[in-house]
């Protein structure tokens, strides 16, 4: 069957609001581009946001660098979404207290956020207590860029099953490939970059043209391919350039 694109899969009925307005957003803007903003201070994250924004589906924060209210803005003005990149892995109880109190109140600024799986279902229950009457959504890391991360086979189906429980806040996975026939759900990888590599600290890079188009996902992150380049501008240009068009690909070929 054919591959369904953003567009169609954003109209689907039992889609979650905020993936189906990512997907959107990916259409209008030809972008499945999602920046990594690791940056020290504020003022840089903002800047960033500003000259990227127009290029981007999405921002990932850190949240002790933000100045939260213009970020706000600065998504609205470019339409993204942000991402704050927290990896909550505690017991349902603590990770509600983490995403709505605590010194960053991530529940009242981020889009979306993301989970270990490893407490079980209780740390999404945690999560969408807070995020779902907010409209919030969750990604669960359902695989790691890293060399050596324990999180594969058997563990990543467990993950899958329990996005699939709890799909009225889980929106997709942080993956290497796709892992859900659900188009429902987001694909969204890091460790991209357009050299296949790695860093000193077990970090391993593929292709956007090997994630959206052999490995079948749905997004890439990008961090230091952009944020190490010359003209960030340009490089960030030049990866949505290279992730829609494999994604236009893809859509040509049959499944
Ligand atoms: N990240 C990964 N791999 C994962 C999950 N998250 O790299 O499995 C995050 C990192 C970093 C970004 O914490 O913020 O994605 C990747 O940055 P890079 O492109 O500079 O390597």
């Amino acid at each position: 069957k054919m591959e369904l694109s953003y567009a169609d899969r954003a109209k689907l009925p039992h889609i979650h609001p905020l993936a189906s307005r990512l997907l959107m957003i990916m259409e209008e803007k030809q972008s499945n581009l999602c920046v990594s903003a690791d940056v020290t201070s504020s003022e840089e994250l903002l800047q960033l946001a500003d000259s990227l924004g127009p290029s981007i589906c999405m921002l990932k924060t850190h949240a002790d660098i933000l100045k939260v209210g213009k970020l706000q803005a600065l998504a609205e003005k470019h339409n993204f979404l942000i991402f704050e990149d927290r990896k909550f892995a505690d017991i349902g109880n603590t990770v509600k207290h983490q995403y709505e109190d605590g010194l960053y109140k991530i529940s009242s600024w981020s889009h979306i956020v993301n989970a270990h799986a490893v407490p079980g279902p209780g740390v999404v229950k945690g999560l969408s207590a807070v995020g779902k009457p907010l409209g919030r959504g969750c990604l669960l890391i359902a695989q790691m860029s890293s060399s050596g991360s324990l999180a594969t086979g058997e563990y990543t189906k467990a993950v899958v099953q329990m996005a699939e429980e709890h799909s009225d806040f889980v929106l997709g996975f942080i993956c290497g490939s796709k892992i859900s026939t659900r188009p429902e759900f987001i694909h969204m990888t890091p460790g991209v970059q357009m050299q296949t590599g790695g860093d000193v600290l077990g970090q391993q890079y593929t292709t956007p043209e090997d994630v959206l188009l052999s490995k079948g996902s749905d997004a890439i992150i990008v961090g230091r391919g952009i944020l190490e380049a010359p003209d960030r501008f340009k490089a960030a240009e030049l990866y949505r350039k290279s992730g829609w068009e494999a994604y236009t690909k893809r859509l040509g070929q049959k499944k």
